[in-house]
């Protein structure tokens, strides 16, 4: 058995950060497919043996069963060296980053691409329209940011890109967000991500599990200011 187990479905963007790591580490893993769509992560048995939050991804390592992707991340940089802080100031920042993203990219790009593409009743406009605005934002401020840098702390790859990129490569079907027309820089920084050494599509890194399906797919939205 190897030593890793992550616990996820192939459309969960936060799961795919984890195994990006994995992947681009070249650290033996094998994906445990969940039922999400099923409800298993609200089945009190599973959130009493796998997660008390209720979330994936689980890294389950030597008999722990570690959640939070952020905190898993820092704890993959610590535990193998690569792709973490070189230093105080360094690891600041990524803290800084890891937060914004769960708060404010991911927390905000995730929830727009279940109401765009994945719930069976279509949302209010002004819902759907309240979430695309704010996701843009935030994609505005990670737009900016890689301006003038390659990855998101300068020329080496971390787990901040892992972070942020997280849920960057779905469809655009999905997503609604068409980031090669409107992010030119996040769409540069994503091929560099592509372009890592173990890198794959999400739907090929973790195909398991029972994802929530796509039931509408457009992909044209209205524009949304920042
Ligand atoms: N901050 C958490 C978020 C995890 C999360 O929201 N996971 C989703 C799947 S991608 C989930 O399990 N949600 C369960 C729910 O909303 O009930 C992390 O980064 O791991």
């Amino acid at each position: 058995m190897t030593r890793y187990r992550l616990h996820c479905v192939s459309a969960s963007g936060n799961s795919f950060k984890v195994a990006l790591f994995l992947n681009c580490a070249g650290i033996d893993w094998e994906p445990v497919g969940v039922d999400f769509a099923g409800g298993e992560t609200r089945d009190p048995s599973w959130r009493a043996t796998t997660n008390e939050m209720g979330e994936i991804p689980v890294l389950e390592v030597d008999g722990r069963r570690l959640s939070q992707s952020g905190a898993i991340l820092e704890w993959l940089a610590e535990t193998h060296g690569v792709f973490g802080p070189s230093n105080a100031e360094e690891r600041f920042e990524m803290s800084r980053w890891l937060l914004f993203d769960n708060h404010r990219l991911t927390g905000s790009f995730a929830a727009h691409r279940v109401l765009h593409s994945m719930t069976l009743v279509p949302p209010h406009p002004d819902v759907l329209a309240y979430m695309r605005a704010r996701t843009h934002g935030a994609l505005s401020i990670v737009e900016k940011h890689l301006a003038d840098r390659r990855f998101m702390l300068g020329d080496r790859p971390t787990i901040i890109d892992f972070s942020l990129a997280g849920y960057l490569f779905y469809p655009v079907e999905e997503t609604g967000f068409d980031l090669r027309a409107a992010f030119p820089a996040i769409d540069a920084w994503r091929g560099l991500i592509a372009a890592l050494p173990g890198w794959k599509q999400p739907y090929e890194m973790m195909p398991v599990g029972n994802s929530l399906p796509l039931v509408r797919s457009a992909t044209s939205a209205p524009s949304a200011q920042s």
